[in-house]
């Protein structure tokens, strides 16, 4: 086979074949992936994707929970054309800048909002989520070196939580799947529980009496540690591909007294949550906490090209930039002009469809309302939302709460009946989860329910049938 033929002009066969000899894919068996060979995801347009079959798929995730202005929007394009034309790249390391990376860093800090007086007027770029919290881990050491405290050197995550896939996203997250992989996590860098109130709430708590003992782990934590040994606390608004966990209201509240009492960084990672995600530009404004950096990426761009960042709060600018002399980190891409250009317009895009505001009100009452519906179904345990991210859990026995067996794969099976109807859901363990673009209308929601729906329906059939409940 030629490999040099237009990818286009190839059976979907031929691709597969080329795919397993030559592409690593992320997350992959690749074993498994080979006896059964990779979906080809050829176009896009709107909320929906089509492999090189011509199956047309409901893109629930947006991509992987980037597309935010949903595909095929013409202006992003442009830019990126308008850019590449103009200046395509020039590094920013030398004394150098360039127009889209300044106006993006000033749009940005515009946009993120002011809490108790404390604001964002710096960012600091990267290509990618991951590579956004090794900035923060390098930034937070640096600042307790320069303020004389080098031995806070310790970051508090959490369970399940997900910040990446280089060696200190990966230590930072808490998937415990990772971290056997390659001795992780890296030193200093520890883990509390998560806030998942269906799986860790004892019988007769409330959810809000769940969310305060949950955020006291971090307390607890400190203390163990030590408090002079601790430099931040890193933590997803809500978690993403932990399942989306939605934290209850007490939770934020509390954790923010607690870094306050005891003086550590909070670094709020909104790889999944900012940009219109929650309703809101960046979502600690919809939780009401202050975090002192905040990671951005995929829809800073909806995914059209590699963009991600941190956005450097006054407390830690003023140190790093009045007390640090030269910082010594960085990327090639860092303030990448076309990436720059194409977030722009992706942000004007979204100030003119005013996307935020339409998952804050009209649209993301209605997708709550619909989704709240699923609550009926006889699998499901629960089924909630928050802005436009949701999840739900699939249980063995509403009453009873009981749940399946990790090797029931169930999520598994429940995501097979997605695919095969033309729904892109994905699966977490158990749970269930969406993050459609912000664009879709009451209708595309109606579309999307119904395949739900009809997804619960087929799984609950299969494992009826096979004696699994
Ligand atoms: N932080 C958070 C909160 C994320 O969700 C990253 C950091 C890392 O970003 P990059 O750009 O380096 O991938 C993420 C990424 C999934 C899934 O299975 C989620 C992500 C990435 C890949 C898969 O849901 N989130």
């Amino acid at each position: 086979m030629n490999a040099s033929t237009a990818p286009d002009q190839l059976s979907t066969q031929a691709i597969q074949a080329l795919d397993s000899a030559h592409f690593i894919h992320p997350f992959t068996d690749h074993g498994d992936l080979a006896t059964r060979g990779a979906r080809v995801i050829a176009r896009a347009e709107g909320i929906y994707v089509w492999d090189s079959e011509g199956e047309k798929m409901l893109d629930a995730m947006s991509g992987l929970w980037c597309v935010n202005v949903g595909y095929g929007r013409k202006q992003l394009a442009d830019a990126a054309y308008q850019q590449m034309m103009t200046l395509p790249f020039y590094n920013s390391f030398f004394q150098t800048t360039n127009v889209p990376a300044v106006k993006l860093a000033t749009r940005l800090a515009a946009l993120a909002p002011k809490v108790d007086g404390r604001s964002f007027e710096h960012v600091f770029y990267s290509s990618s989520g991951s590579e956004s919290n090794d900035s923060n881990v390098r930034m937070v050491r640096r600042y307790w070196d320069l303020l004389g405290q080098p031995q806070r050197k310790v970051i508090i995550s959490r369970q399940n939580a997900y910040h990446g896939s280089t060696m200190a996203g990966a230590s930072l997250g808490g998937m415990s799947g990772m971290h056997a992989q390659g001795d992780l996590p890296i030193p200093n860098i520890t883990h509390i529980g998560q806030p998942y109130f269906f799986d860790n709430g004892l019988p007769g708590e409330s959810a809000d009496e769940f969310g305060l003992r949950a955020a006291r782990w971090l307390e607890d934590k400190i203390l163990e540690v030590g408090v002079d040994k601790v430099a931040a606390f890193i933590a997803e608004p809500i978690q993403g591909a932990g399942g989306v966990i939605i934290p209850p209201a007490s939770y934020w509240p509390e954790i923010q007294r607690i870094v306050d009492k005891y003086g550590i960084l909070l670094i709020s990672d909104e790889v999944i949550c900012a940009f219109g995600r929650l309703g809101h530009w960046f979502a600690y404004e919809k939780f009401g906490y202050r975090p002192d950096l905040v990671t951005f990426a995929k829809a800073v761009t909806s995914g059209y090209i590699p963009l991600g960042g941190v956005m450097v709060g006054d407390r830690v600018a003023k140190v790093l930039i009045e007390k640090g002399g030269e910082f010594n980190h960085g990327y090639t891409y860092s303030g990448h002009p076309v990436a720059c250009a194409v977030a722009l317009a992706n942000l004007d895009l979204m100030q003119a469809e005013q996307l935020p505001q339409r998952v804050r009100g009209d649209m993301g009452a209605y997708l709550a309302t619909r989704y709240a519906e699923l609550n009926d179904h006889p699998l499901v345990g629960l089924a909630e939302t928050c802005g436009f991210v949701a999840g739900l859990v699939l249980v063995k026995n509403k009453q009873t709460r009981e749940r399946f067996n990790a090797d029931d794969a169930v999520g598994m099976v429940c995501r097979g009946h997605c695919f095969r109807n033309g729904l892109i859901m994905r699966a977490v363990g158990d749970r269930m989860i969406i993050a459609p673009p912000l664009t879709m209308t009451t209708g595309d929601i109606d579309e999307m329910m119904h395949l739900i729906w009809q997804a619960l329906d087929l799984t609950l059939k299969e494992l009826t049938q096979k004696g699994m409940i």
